[in-house]
């Protein structure tokens, strides 16, 4: 998850030498992180205006949100492969996570909150941004439900195969018609935890075709090992750029595939990933929440991210157990 927490300075005007410096904290809010961040992807030819009208979404009857609460307490069969495909490539894709009612309800519930938020329709209200909001989970039943799932927590603990997961934190993301590629990253920088167990679960809101921009990923999981030369550019797209060609020099393999209804990724910090521009008229609306073994420490000393993780573990210190009432066990049930 790519979050202001990354803490990174992009005021891009000005020449002091602080704008050089990507451990100097971010000083506006995450929207704008964002903005500037979109900023950083190479778009090559890609973005040539035209937008296409997606399939239309299903019409189905909504399930009631008892319904919904019901289906995300189900367990989900995860099977030996799915653990042994994330440990190998550090993602998976999980066909039926979620029942298409449940999609298309979660929809409807993250517009709303996206309206609200910033003012602006969604599915072509706004053009070319990537909109992103925070910690709906504390003030919204139905995302909670969502968000402190006992069938993903304990998708996320068997995949990371430890007894207990908490929440880091949830962010809904709409990438609006037009907007182009997020550049390719790992998440492990943005989290102050001192722990590699932390899987980030990608849920989309509706399909997403390929012209929409799925999440993509780079495999297997050691890949990162190839780009860790690569020096970050917070003024260029020359980062991302290097990070395409020594993938593609490497014939690294990029799932890049679309998202049925439903479906949902599952991803570690370790994992580097992408997405392509979304050249439909759609937003291309996502649930990304993210959680960590419980018991991990927060850093000693975080820097890069040490902005927000006050904000995602309130009242916690440096050193110490990051388990806030903010990140509550979302696997086993009942655990607290
Ligand atoms: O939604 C995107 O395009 C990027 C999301 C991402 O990087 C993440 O969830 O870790
Ligand atoms: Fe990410």
């Amino acid at each position: 998850m790519i979050t202001k927490s990354a803490k990174i300075n992009a005021t891009l005007t000005g020449n002091n030498a602080r704008q050089f410096d990507v451990n100097q904290p971010w000083e506006q809010d995450n929207q704008a992180w964002w903005d500037w961040y979109v900023t950083l992807a190479d778009n090559g030819a890609q973005n040539n205006g035209e937008l296409f009208e997606p399939p239309p979404l299903p019409e189905i009857d909504l399930p009631s949100d008892a319904t919904i609460s019901e289906e995300l307490r189900t367990p989900y069969g995860l099977t030996k492969e799915h653990i042994g495909a994330f440990k190998r490539d550090g993602f998976v894709k999980l066909a039926n996570v979620l029942t298409p009612g449940a999609v298309i309800r979660l929809r409807q519930e993250l517009i709303k909150l996206l309206r609200d938020t910033f003012d602006t329709p969604l599915d072509g209200g706004t053009r070319d941004r990537f909109l992103s909001h925070e910690m709906a989970w504390l003030d919204n039943p139905l995302i909670r439900g969502y968000v402190l799932s006992p069938r993903i927590g304990r998708i996320c603990a068997d995949l990371l195969n430890v007894p207990s997961v908490r929440l880091y934190h949830d962010n809904i993301l709409s990438k609006e018609p037009g907007c182009g590629r997020t550049p390719w990253h790992y998440d492990d920088h943005h989290f102050p935890l001192q722990t590699d167990d932390v899987v980030t679960v990608w849920m989309p809101a509706q399909p997403i075709p390929i012209e929409m921009g799925p999440l993509s990923f780079a495999k297997p999981l050691g890949v990162s090992e190839l780009v860790k030369h690569i020096e970050f550019n917070k003024f260029d797209t020359s980062y991302d750029r290097r990070v395409t060609e020594v993938f593609k020099r490497r014939n690294i393999t990029i799932e890049n595939g679309g998202f049925e209804i439903g479906e949902v990724s599952f991803h570690h910090n370790r994992s580097f990933h992408t997405a392509a521009a979304n050249r439909t008229r759609r937003s291309r609306i996502v649930l990304a929440s993210t959680y960590f073994v419980d018991g991990a420490r927060i850093l000693d000393q975080p820097t890069m991210v040490s902005g927000d993780w006050e904000k995602f573990i309130p009242g916690a210190n440096p050193g110490e157990v990051a388990a806030s009432k903010m990140n509550p066990i979302c696997w086993p049930v009942g655990a607290e």
